[in-house]
């Protein structure tokens, strides 16, 4: 039986991840903070918080990396732990870049030290790229061009990966992965802040939605089509680096505007007022992915399309609200 340790468990990704693993049989272990409201909704929602084995860590801490990668001894290690949110990377950009940047270097080396053997994946993003190129696709030979505190952690972790691959020879590679979504996403990215929105506006429960940006515009996809893109690249022969997109782009608007629809309202415009405390210092305004790579050398593509997405995720937020 494979073992896999996944840091960042308890987000979106690192429950999605758990539940592909344990349906692949493996013996999934999940890194987790010692925090006083800790919480394993998303991995219960999905069925499988009892069937991981945690092991009390924190990406800032190299010791209890140490002791995690020496007691479980993997065969794949998903580092997806990060300080996630683009906008609190501005507020926080010495704790974001503890995590991310430093994180991961400190699990690298705890990696290299004491099971080098180990199959590394990073959790890289499309937000490296900043406005490289916005009025085409991004593909893995598109230049970086950091906009935010968070891109430029992850810039750190992204070659710093690179680099322990081309230094000793260590299984690392990153996915570039472009947004993704679910109805398990944190209730501060846009997406679900607006499924969430919608959902309390139609049962009554609110008014409006306050918005910074409407005007920016992402590639989303789904977050259980993405982790098997992750999963897909530790089964490789060779490590490597892929991005991970749908193709498509779409704006704040259209996603708003096909949220409210959903629950049978027209004018939108009507509920959202912009507020400009969720405007950011430096905006991303486009980003759009060329996976081909991954579709042909993964052979990985995106099942879940980004209307069916948008109401996924208002369908369920609906049925939360009525609880
Ligand atoms: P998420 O829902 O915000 O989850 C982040 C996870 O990191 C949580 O489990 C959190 O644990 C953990 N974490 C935070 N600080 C930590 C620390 N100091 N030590 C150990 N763990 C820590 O993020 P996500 O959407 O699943 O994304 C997964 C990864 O992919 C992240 O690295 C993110 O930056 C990257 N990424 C995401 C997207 C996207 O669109 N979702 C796109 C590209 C890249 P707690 O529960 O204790 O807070
Ligand atoms: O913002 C605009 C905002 O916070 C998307 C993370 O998973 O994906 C995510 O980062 C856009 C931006 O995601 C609000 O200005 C407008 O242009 O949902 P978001 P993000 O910043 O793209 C990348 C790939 C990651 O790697 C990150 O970890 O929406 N926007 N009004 C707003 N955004 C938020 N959050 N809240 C608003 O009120």
């Amino acid at each position: 039986m494979k073992k896999a340790l996944i840091t960042g468990i308890t987000g979106q990704d690192g429950a999605y991840l758990a539940k592909l693993l344990i349906e692949k049989n493996y013996k999934v272990y999940g890194l987790v903070r010692r925090i006083v409201n800790r919480s394993f909704k998303n991995l219960e929602y999905l069925g499988v918080a009892n069937k991981v084995d945690y092991f009390d860590g924190d990406l800032t801490d190299e010791a209890s990396l140490v002791n995690a990668v020496k007691k479980i001894y993997p065969d794949e290690i998903y580092n997806l732990g990060a300080q996630s949110f683009v906008g609190t990377s501005w507020d926080q950009p010495i704790l974001t870049s503890e995590i991310n940047a430093m994180g991961t270097l400190k699990l690298l080396n705890a990696v290299k030290n004491n099971c080098p053997t180990a199959k590394f994946y990073q959790a890289s993003t499309s937000e490296m790229f900043g406005n490289s190129n916005k009025d085409g696709l991004q593909d893995e030979k598109t230049p970086f061009h950091p906009r935010s505190p968070y891109a430029i952690s992850k810039l750190f972790s992204y070659w710093i990966s690179v680099n322990f691959r081309e230094s000793f020879n260590m299984f690392c590679s990153n996915g570039i992965l472009f947004n993704h979504e679910s109805p398990i996403r944190g209730l501060e990215f846009v997406s679900r802040k607006i499924t969430n929105g919608v959902a309390k506006i139609k049962l009554g429960f609110s008014k409006e939605i306050r918005l910074g940006n409407l005007d920016s515009k992402r590639d989303w996809g789904f977050a259980g089509d993405y982790v098997e893109a992750m999963w897909l690249m530790l089964q490789q022969k060779n490590p490597d680096d892929f991005i991970i997109s749908t193709g498509e782009t779409h704006s704040i608007k259209d996603f708003l505007k096909i949220a409210f629809a959903h629950v049978g309202i027209n004018d939108w415009e009507k509920y959202v007022k912009i507020d400009p405390r969720y405007k950011r210092p430096a905006e991303v305004y486009t980003l759009k992915g060329k996976s081909e790579k991954a579709q042909k050398e993964l052979n990985w593509l995106p099942k879940v399309k980004f209307e069916e997405l948008v109401k996924m995720m208002v369908e369920e937020d609906l049925k939360n609200c009525k609880k």
